[in-house]
């Protein structure tokens, strides 16, 4: 690990560096209403790489984005495009028209788009919950793969990011990026010695001060504890986890109570927006993954990644000697 490490302190070099063309192995999840122009760019200002989260917004919604994701960074960032959305088909074309140079996906499978994007040479990251569809996106000719653990927030497969990242590695040759459960620098060298090459983070950032989450949502996972999250939607296929809070008591007492799809939906219907842009933490969706437990403070993009690799180049000097 320790060859990883650049000259310059902080650097590191791995697949997904080279191939992004960034500096430091960070990936700022595609987060749905989160996620948007001054949160991406300023994780690619820091030198990691944002994303702007198209979760399910139009496709020029997601064009504006783009637009003005540009006027603020000269830098790579990329556009995940949640394959739920209804507008995922044209979202798909804006990416190329636009000249994005990266997409990550989530919640589907991304292959009928793949071709399209290989040919207008861009970066293709799908997100995978399991081995068998990181395999699939491999042989559809993915560039690389982040690789999902449960611990994460939002919309989540079963396996843990401890027993998905290495098997998910010995099972393709593209390089994987980890995600899950991972905020500071102890997660990112962990990842690493899993074999990961980059490191996704979602929870982090959304307390960033560029972050236009409202305040109250930040606060809420300020003070989380390691096990206030909850996963709803797990009787219908579609869990999702999020701080607990009313919402989610009432969610999983209905689900518990076999409450039809339609019923649940009524509860979650906007809620993501209400928490993100109202504050609304009693019936708002504070999607947030199991580390908000350690996420303690709010800073800017710049300081979370250097701190991060400031602690992770510690740990690998104190216990990586050759
Ligand atoms: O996509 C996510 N996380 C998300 S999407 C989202 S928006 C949303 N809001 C409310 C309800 C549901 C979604 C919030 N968080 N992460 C990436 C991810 N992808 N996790 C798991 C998967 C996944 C699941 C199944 C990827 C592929 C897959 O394959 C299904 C298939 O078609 O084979």
């Amino acid at each position: 690990m320790c060859h990883m490490w650049g000259r310059m302190r902080g650097s590191m070099k791995t697949r997904i560096t080279e191939l992004l063309g960034i500096q430091y192995p960070i990936i700022q999840g595609g987060m749905a209403w989160v996620a948007e122009y001054h949160l991406a760019a300023a994780v690619s200002e820091a030198g990691g790489i944002g994303l702007i989260g198209a979760g399910g917004a139009p496709a020029s919604f997601v064009r504006e984005q783009i637009r003005k994701t540009k006027e603020l960074t000269q830098k790579p960032f990329g556009v995940n495009i949640m394959l739920m959305n209804p507008e995922a088909d044209e979202i798909a074309k804006v990416v190329v028209e636009e000249g994005v140079k990266v997409v990550t996906t989530g919640a589907g499978n991304p292959g009928k788009y793949m071709a399209a994007w290989k040919d207008a040479g861009v970066k293709v990251i799908p997100v995978v919950a399991s081995v068998a569809m990181a395999k699939m996106m491999e042989r559809a000719g993915a560039d690389a793969v982040v690789a999902e653990g449960t611990e994460s927030g939002g919309h989540i497969g079963s396996a843990t990011t401890m027993t998905l990242v290495p098997q998910v590695v010995d099972a393709v040759k593209i390089p994987v990026i980890a995600a899950g459960g991972i905020a500071d620098g102890r997660g990112f060298a962990a990842a690493v010695m899993l074999g990961a090459e980059a490191v996704q983070l979602g929870t982090r950032f959304i307390v960033a001060k560029e972050s236009i989450v409202h305040e109250n949502y930040k606060q809420k996972i300020i003070a989380a504890r390691d096990i206030d999250s909850e996963v709803t939607g797990m009787s219908h296929g579609h869990p999702v986890r999020q701080l607990r809070n009313s919402m989610t008591r009432e969610y999983l007492k209905l689900e518990k109570a076999g409450a039809p799809f339609e019923e649940l939906e009524q509860l979650t219907l906007g809620a993501l927006r209400k928490a993100v842009v109202e504050g609304d933490t009693v019936n708002g969706t504070l999607m947030a993954g199991q580390i908000a437990g350690l996420v303690s403070k709010e800073q800017t993009c710049a300081e979370m990644i250097q701190e991060i690799m400031e602690q992770a180049e510690n740990i690998f000097q104190t216990r990586c000697r050759s």
